[in-house]
């Protein structure tokens, strides 16, 4: 083995080397009649939502919430968006557009 080889095999053994993307679960919420489906959801550091604007208006989703802030902008009818959620905590998730819009995703 090569002196990288036994580098790297001691990480892996160490568990320093961090999960890879390929075991990054994706979730999809959808929005629809105004609102987001599903309305609550846990997923783990690392893994995606993919949010579908599957209503007839424009929606824009965003978060305030520390470590997994983000803001989609305006979202028309049929647009899709990921988004990696890279901290753990309780994320609130709203749209700009529409108040009542409410989601609510545990990070683990
Ligand atoms: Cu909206």
């Amino acid at each position: 083995m090569t002196r990288t080889g036994v580098f790297v095999a001691a990480l892996l053994a160490a568990g320093t080397i961090a999960l890879s993307p390929a075991l990054a679960k994706e979730f999809t919420v959808t929005q629809k009649g105004q609102q987001f489906t599903p309305r609550t959801l846990t997923l783990k550091v690392g893994d995606e939502i993919v949010f579908i604007n599957d209503d007839t208006g424009t929606h824009n989703v965003f978060s305030e919430s520390p470590g997994n802030a983000f803001d989609l902008k305006a979202q028309r009818p049929g647009s899709k968006t990921n988004v990696t959620f890279s901290a753990a905590g309780q994320v609130d998730v709203r749209c700009a557009i529409h108040p009542t819009m409410r989601l609510s995703v545990t990070v683990e």
